[in-house]
């Protein structure tokens, strides 16, 4: 198969959630010597943009979307040691992790991807993490930044909610906090009191790096 067609193939057999033959293409795509970026912004996140277009427009319902969530997260598994590698140091910590009542965890993989090539020690909490467990966390890891991702409207107000937990505990000023996920907006991170927020995984790199930096020159 020619690059195109394990280009076009990837995004046809993600929209479908096939997942054995994304993890084929993935590796065929490698092994001709393709990046790990070209496959993913070029097949597999298109793919799954499709998919969500689908679901709003009622011709996908959620088996769909989980199985397309679980390619993609094959083919990301493949990826994640190639676009984690970089040898760069490691530059500061972040604590990540997806809102209470929200299971969304795609983007929040990627973006602990990027930001592990980037040198970050990266703590993963996963999905559904209640504001408690955000404030336990910092305590333990005494991160530099404490991300919250949210993929639903109803579930971006728990930023607040974790913000509000973080000031109870006495831990707002001890950390950086970022925002990101794919309903929210710089605007809404403002309103909610957010330090940082970045649209894709790769200005989340970039956003973590200046506040980290901001904030080491301003208290020397
Ligand atoms: Co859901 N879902 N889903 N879903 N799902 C969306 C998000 C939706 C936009 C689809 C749509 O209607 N077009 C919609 C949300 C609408 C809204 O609220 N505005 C939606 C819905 C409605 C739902 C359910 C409510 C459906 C239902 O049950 N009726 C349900 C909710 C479950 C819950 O969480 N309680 C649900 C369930 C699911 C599945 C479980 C089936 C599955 C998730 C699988 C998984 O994640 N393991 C799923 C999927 C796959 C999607 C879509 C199709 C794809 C999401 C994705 O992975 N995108 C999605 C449609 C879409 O996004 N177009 C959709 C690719 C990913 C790389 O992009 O997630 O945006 P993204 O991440 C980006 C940025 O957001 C950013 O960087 C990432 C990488 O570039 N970013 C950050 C993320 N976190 C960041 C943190 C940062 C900074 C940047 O700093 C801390």
């Amino acid at each position: 198969m020619s690059p195109d067609e394990i280009l076009k193939a990837l995004y046809d057999e993600t929209l479908v959630g096939n997942a054995p033959r994304v993890l084929e293409l993935t590796n065929m795509g490698l092994d001709t010597g393709m990046s790990p970026e070209t496959m993913l912004f070029d097949a597999l996140i298109p793919s799954l943009e499709e998919v969500g277009a689908r679901f709003e427009r009622g011709d996908f319902f959620v088996p769909e979307m989980l199985i397309a969530g679980k390619a993609m997260s094959g083919a990301l598994d493949v990826l994640r040691p190639l676009l984690a590698d970089t040898g760069a140091e490691t530059v500061g910590t972040f604590l990540m992790g997806t809102v209470k009542g929200d299971v969304h965890d795609i983007g929040k993989n990627l973006v602990n991807i990027m930001l592990e090539g980037a040198g970050f020690h990266v703590i993963d909490l996963g999905v559904q993490v209640a504001p408690e467990k955000f404030v336990a966390a910092i305590e333990e890891h005494k991160p530099d930044v404490v991300g919250f991702s949210a993929f639903l409207t109803t579930t971006m107000p728990m930023f607040k909610a974790n913000i509000n937990a973080l000031e109870k505990a006495g831990l707002r000023d001890k950390v950086i906090v970022m925002v990101g996920g794919a309903p929210v907006t710089q605007e809404y991170a403002d309103a909610v009191g957010a330090d940082g927020y970045a649209a894709d995984a790769s200005a989340a790199v970039k956003r973590a790096k200046e506040l980290i930096h901001k904030r080491r020159v301003a208290a020397v």
